[in-house]
């Protein structure tokens, strides 16, 4: 098996070495402080390797990768492997408190990532409080070496393209200023395309750091969008280019070109475009908020840019002002909506599909914001002097500590969670009415896993609701991919929705936005035995509650049943 190893350096891909080893390659991820300067400001912020974003992970469909993990920073921390199947390994998902105690500083950890099916882009994570603002990376998932390639045209060049935000403050800071306030977090100060602001903010303007694609023209360039931002979907679009969305969340679509996409928290979105425009003009890629997420945006609707510049530019006639694309404004919820309607999955006799068609066990879940009554002596800045909260069927997770829910099932040690998590909502009410009773505000608290026997097809509709707030929830789902067979506003109408299914060719996704006052549908079947988390990718309304588990019961036979821990789990 081949292994290629690259650095990206200033947009550019530089090539360093290949090597060749037998079933796996073994990384090291060293997670330090590293200072960076961003915004006319100069902060520590936590990174793996020193770089920001972290390093790329390059591997081939089916490959096992080891990657050691040490911690040389001063916090706890944990690295989750964002859409890897992980067949019968929930040890090294990551999910702090569910799958694993963190890594704490100076201890190490070695994880085993097993791919499976995934192909295309993934991304690597910490999952520890908000630390994956600075800690966190692409994966480039390659198809198996031999006959097999991309269903696609080979791209002259591809490129990780990573979204994020950036903070002034520490992100820790934000983190438990939001948790002790009660209220909403504070606005980031930007957002970044690979880390960098861009133009349209102080201190960026120009900066040499800022993102550049170099393109020769007539050719055809692949970019791996990734969208790492904490609290908020965005919009992208490249200047007088069109797009041609070819994958997502590491499996192929099929190909629809359009003028910008939309991608939620969590989301990888594989994208060609051609570099076929006049050459002696630059263009900026630009990507600026989707979710009408009023109190986090409105003051810092700001867009970041990177730049395509071509080669072989005419010198007198060229143009030094890029050019800006028209991104739909951040409170346009049908033109995120719309765009994601429109995946098909690949389907051909190399990428054939399997949805389940016969369900053995149905779900209904809501997803709710929540407020909950103000105990003394404490701050309660959510609105009218509650404290904000989330919930999942009405049930506000609490992170269970100093113990994982994996190591309390596997070592069957009582009291650290319950099996009742309802399948259903435990009230029925108008989910999306314009105006909500207060008395369906209060959620319960808990520590609720859902049961599922092995390879069980499973179904689950996720209902937004205007409690409170309406908004949109990108829910993410470990240990599985699953295929998102509808989606629609209001109310989820089981008679008339239910037909509408597509269970033709629904893409393959592990992360999926419920459209805010609106539902969607996922199948998946639960052949992966373990621990599993899912909860909103927006980190405030994980933090709130926003998550549940599920337990995937072992099967009969051995290689249906979890692997035994590794030696090296971090203790609590
Ligand atoms: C991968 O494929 C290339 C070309 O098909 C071949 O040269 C190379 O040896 C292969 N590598 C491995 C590890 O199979
Ligand atoms: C990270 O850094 C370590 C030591 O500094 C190095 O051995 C390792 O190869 C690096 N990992 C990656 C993925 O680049
Ligand atoms: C870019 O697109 C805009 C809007 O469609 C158009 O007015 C302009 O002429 C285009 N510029 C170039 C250099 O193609
Ligand atoms: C914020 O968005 C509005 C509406 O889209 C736009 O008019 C305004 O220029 C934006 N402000 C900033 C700072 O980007
Ligand atoms: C470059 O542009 C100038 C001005 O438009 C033109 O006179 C010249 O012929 C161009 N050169 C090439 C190589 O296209
Ligand atoms: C939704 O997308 C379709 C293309 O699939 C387009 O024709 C239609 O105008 C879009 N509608 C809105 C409201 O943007
Ligand atoms: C909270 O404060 C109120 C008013 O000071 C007091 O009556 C009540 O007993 C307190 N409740 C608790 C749980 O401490
Ligand atoms: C639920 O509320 C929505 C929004 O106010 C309204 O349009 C719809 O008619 C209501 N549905 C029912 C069944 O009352
Ligand atoms: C949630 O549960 C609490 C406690 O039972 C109840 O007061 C509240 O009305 C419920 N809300 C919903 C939306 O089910
Ligand atoms: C806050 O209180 C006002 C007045 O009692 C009420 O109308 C409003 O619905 C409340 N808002 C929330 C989010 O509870
Ligand atoms: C770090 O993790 C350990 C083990 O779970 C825990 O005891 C400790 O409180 C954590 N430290 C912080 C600062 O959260
Ligand atoms: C870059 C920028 O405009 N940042 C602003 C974002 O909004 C906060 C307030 O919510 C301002 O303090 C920042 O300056
Ligand atoms: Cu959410």
């Amino acid at each position: 098996m081949k292994v290629v190893l690259r650095l990206q350096l200033l947009g550019v891909l530089v090539f360093v070495g290949i090597f060749h080893s037998e079933a796996w390659a073994r990384y090291s991820f060293v997670v330090e402080e590293t200072p960076y300067t961003r915004l006319c400001g100069t902060k520590n912020i936590l990174t793996v390797n020193g770089t920001f974003p972290g390093p790329t992970l390059y591997v081939r469909r089916g490959d096992t990768v080891v990657v050691d993990v040490y911690n040389k920073g001063t916090r706890n921390i944990t690295i989750h492997w964002h859409g890897v199947k992980q067949s019968r390994n929930p040890w090294s998902d990551g999910p702090e408190y569910i799958t694993q105690c963190p890594i704490q500083p100076g201890a190490k950890f070695s994880q085993n990532i097993i791919f499976s099916t995934e192909e295309g882009t993934l991304w690597w994570h910490a999952h520890s409080e908000w630390d994956r603002a600075t800690v966190h990376g692409a994966i480039i998932i390659y198809p198996k070496n031999g006959t097999d390639h991309y269903p696609f045209p080979k791209p002259h060049a591809e490129f990780p393209i990573i979204l994020g935000e950036w903070w002034k403050q520490d992100i820790d800071k934000v983190y438990n200023d939001a948790i002790q306030s009660g209220g909403d977090p504070v606005a980031s100060d930007a957002l970044t395309i690979n880390g960098q602001p861009g133009d349209f903010y102080p201190c960026s303007s120009k900066s040499a750091d800022t993102f550049k694609l170099k393109v020769d023209f007539g050719k055809t360039y692949l970019l791996r969008l990734v969208n790492n931002a904490l609290q908020i979907s965005l919009y992208f679009a490249i200047a007088n280019h069109t797009l041609a969305v070819v994958g997502s969340d590491a499996s192929y679509l099929k190909p629809f070109v359009t003028d910008y996409i939309s991608i939620s928290p969590g989301q990888t979105i594989d994208v060609l475009f051609t570099a076929n425009q006049n050459p002696n003009h630059l263009y900026y890629m630009a990507a600026g908020v989707s979710s009408d997420a009023t109190p986090l945006v409105v003051e810092n609707n700001t867009t970041t840019t990177a730049i395509i510049h071509y080669n072989n530019q005419n010198h007198t006639s060229r143009s030094t002002t890029p050019l800006i694309p028209k991104l739909p404004s951040y409170d346009d919820t049908i033109s995120s909506v719309n765009f994601t309607s429109r995946f098909r999955s690949l389907v051909d006799k190399n990428h054939p599909i399997d949805v389940p068609k016969h369900i053995r066990k149905r779900m209904f879940f809501t997803v709710s914001m929540n407020t909950l009554p103000c105990p003394n002596d404490t701050s309660c800045q959510g609105p009218n002097g509650s404290r904000l909260a989330t919930s999942v069927n009405n049930i506000s997770f609490v992170t269970p500590t100093p113990i994982d829910l994996l190591e309390a099932y596997y070592y069957q040690i009582k009291g650290a969670f319950g099996v009742k998590f309802p399948s259903f909502p435990p009230l029925k009410f108008n989910f999306t009415a314009e105006d909500q009773p207060s008395y369906l505000e209060t959620p319960k608290r808990g520590i609720e896993l859902k049961v599922l026997k092995y390879n069980a097809s499973v179904q689950i509709v996720f209902q937004g609701t205007s409690i409170v707030d309406p908004s949109e929830h990108p829910m993410h789902l470990h240990g599985f991919s699953f295929y998102v067979v509808g989606i629609g506003s209001g109310n989820f109408d089981k008679h008339k929705d239910r037909l509408k299914f597509n269970l033709v060719d629904p893409p393959l996704q592990n992360t999926i936005a419920v459209p805010l006052n609106g539902w969607i549908a996922i199948r998946f079947k639960a052949d992966n035995p373990g621990v599993w988390f899912m909860h909103c990718h927006f980190d405030r309304h994980m933090s709130w509650g926003m998550d549940m588990a599920f337990i995937v019961k072992n099967g009969k036979t051995p290689n249906t049943q979890m692997l035994p821990p590794p030696p090296d789990m971090p203790p609590c």
